[in-house]
């Protein structure tokens, strides 16, 4: 009798010893990944893996160095009106800006998410640059403020948004500076990573839970025939959806064989030769990719003639109608086969 009660001290005792040594390093760790949530956060020790910190649930999700990151970021984000959107302000950040037309320090495809004019330093003709007006909260494209409204974008803060008006562009609204980033494609995320990630201890990302979540392979992908075929096939897993005539690198500038991603896009993309590409899709880091028709700086447009035969530096040429089309249809981390 004596000696169980004395056990039944002992258990309580260590009970008690086990509950005191757990809820505070417990209540640490929540609180760690509390303070971390809707930010972008770098392992230091490791190979410097990217996660992103859920806002909601502060689980981490796990960022791969490949599109499957996007698809992630997508999958969690919350879809936004323009209206809506136009309550948050932009981050003006020359760290940021890849595609500069007018050197206003806004990248071409910031100014054509918000419909300012990327050929334009100040679109509205009052004065005062494009990304003056919007560091101050200006109207970009009229007369006085714009609809930025800090209390509805206090409710976002760590969130990433899908512009759903528009092409589905990410923005990322950054919970310390409450400025919203555009991540179009991975080096623009890789960017956000690089300039505004935290970076964590070992010891200490072991007390984020990990999110389950992890993203299967997309099931669009294309083939390019080169040679005398000169065509594109685009697939649904392995049905043919459509095809379209190309040409591809001329003999003394071929196209490189092999298996690519798309890895970025650009509506009006500039060539170093020269001239302009319209629905640019990027594959290998950018070096070479998809593009319509080129337009010369006077304006000359190449001709339909040239399809089905390869005459291109190297990237691969579609007509009017189809580059649009596969513009729109293909995603970033679009597989394509070139052979
Ligand atoms: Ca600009
Ligand atoms: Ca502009
Ligand atoms: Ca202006």
């Amino acid at each position: 009798m004596e000696q169980s009660k004395l056990k039944l001290i002992i258990s309580r005792y260590l009970v008690l010893i086990i509950f005191l040594i757990l809820i505070p390093h417990s209540s640490d760790a929540s609180s760690l990944a509390y303070n971390l949530k809707g930010q972008f956060i770098l392992e230091v020790e490791a190979k410097g893996e990217a996660w992103y910190v859920d806002n909601d649930n502060t689980v981490r999700h796990y960022l791969p160095n490949d599109y499957q990151a996007l698809l992630v970021l997508r999958d969690l984000s919350i879809g936004m009106t323009n209206e809506n959107l136009a309550k948050i302000p932009i981050a003006v950040d020359n760290r940021f800006v890849r595609f500069d037309s007018d050197s206003d320090g806004l990248d071409d495809r910031v100014e054509l998410a918000i419909a300012s004019n990327p050929r334009d330093r100040d679109s509205d003709g009052d004065g005062y640059d494009d990304a003056e007006e919007i560091k101050h909260h200006f109207n970009i494209l009229g007369p006085g403020r714009g609809k930025i409204n800090l209390a509805f974008r206090d409710r976002f803060l760590g969130e990433i948004v899908i512009q759903v008006e528009s092409h589905g562009e990410l923005w990322y609204i950054h919970p310390n500076n409450g400025l919203r980033y555009l991540i179009a494609d991975l080096e623009d995320l890789n960017n956000i990573i690089k300039y505004l990630a935290l970076g964590i201890s070992s010891k200490d990302i072991n007390h984020i839970a990990l999110s389950s979540l992890i993203k299967v392979d997309a099931i669009k992908n294309i083939k390019v025939l080169l040679g005398d075929k000169q065509r594109l096939y685009y697939y649904l897993d392995d049905v043919e959806l459509g095809s379209f005539p190309v040409s591809a690198g001329k003999a003394s500038t071929p196209t490189p064989k092999g298996n690519y991603r798309i890895v970025n896009k650009h509506p009006k993309a500039w060539s170093s030769y020269g001239l302009w590409m319209p629905f640019w899709l990027g594959l290998a880091n950018g070096r070479f990719g998809f593009h319509e028709l080129p337009i010369w700086p006077n304006g000359y447009r190449e001709g339909e003639d040239h399809l089905g035969v390869p005459v291109s530096h190297g990237c691969i040429r579609l007509g009017i109608g189809p580059a649009e089309y596969l513009y729109n249809w293909a995603d970033i981390g679009t597989a394509v086969e070139i052979k």
